[in-house]
């Protein structure tokens, strides 16, 4: 039994001045790398799509980012380009302890299908390999982290709650996109899916 932390898509492009920039995004940094000591076992996500993704309202006519359009899997919202595959914003925060990860999971690789959890694409399907990564190594317990809270940290930690992981987010090293409630909206589901909340 072991336990991991899982830090989530702490980029440049969701610090300020990135393309899809999360208020505070970048405060989280230090006291994530200080976390890092206390786990066996480090994960990084990485959001990492091509340039001609459908999460994009680029790539599709007449929207704008923040508008909501029907995918086969379901509703997506529309995103500025971001974390475009080898770019400078698709790279870690230069302060982040990159170097301590046992392992980097990247997402969001399918042009049609996006990816916010760390363990299944939005299909709800298609597996990142992280599960199994993680149930060879017998972690159990997972703290995550990172950007953003209502996104890509909320839906991870729902899948992982649904796999059977003891699952925590740390809030304070955590910060939300906050579109229209959305912030609120994924603190209660997690809640509600037994995903232990703390601030410290
Ligand atoms: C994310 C929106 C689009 C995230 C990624 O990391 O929370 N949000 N892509
Ligand atoms: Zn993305």
């Amino acid at each position: 039994m072991s336990e991991a932390l899982l830090v989530i898509d702490v980029q440049n492009d969701f610090c300020p001045k990135g393309a899809l920039a999360v208020a505070g995004g970048d405060t989280i940094v230090q006291p994530i790398n200080a976390a890092m000591d206390k786990f066996s076992t480090v994960v990084l996500t990485q959001d990492w799509h091509p340039n001609d993704h459908k999460s994009f309202a680029s790539s599709h006519e007449n929207k704008k980012p923040f508008d909501i359009v029907e995918m086969l899997y379901g509703d997506q919202v529309l995103w500025p380009d971001h974390c475009i595959q080898g770019s400078m914003g698709a790279r870690f925060h230069p302060d982040l302890n990159h170097t301590r990860a046992d392992v980097i999971i990247r997402k969001g690789s399918n042009p049609a299908v996006d990816s916010y959890s760390a363990f299944f694409e939005n299909d709800k399907v298609t597996p990142t390999g992280l599960h199994g990564y993680l149930k060879n190594r017998e972690v159990t317990k997972l703290t995550l982290v990172g950007l953003a809270t209502d996104y890509c940290v909320a839906f991870s930690a729902l899948d992982a709650a649904k796999l059977g992981y003891a699952v925590t987010v740390r809030l304070d090293m955590a910060r939300g996109i906050d579109s229209d409630g959305s912030l609120n909206a994924a603190i209660d589901e997690m809640s509600k899916a037994g995903v232990n909340l703390v601030n410290g």
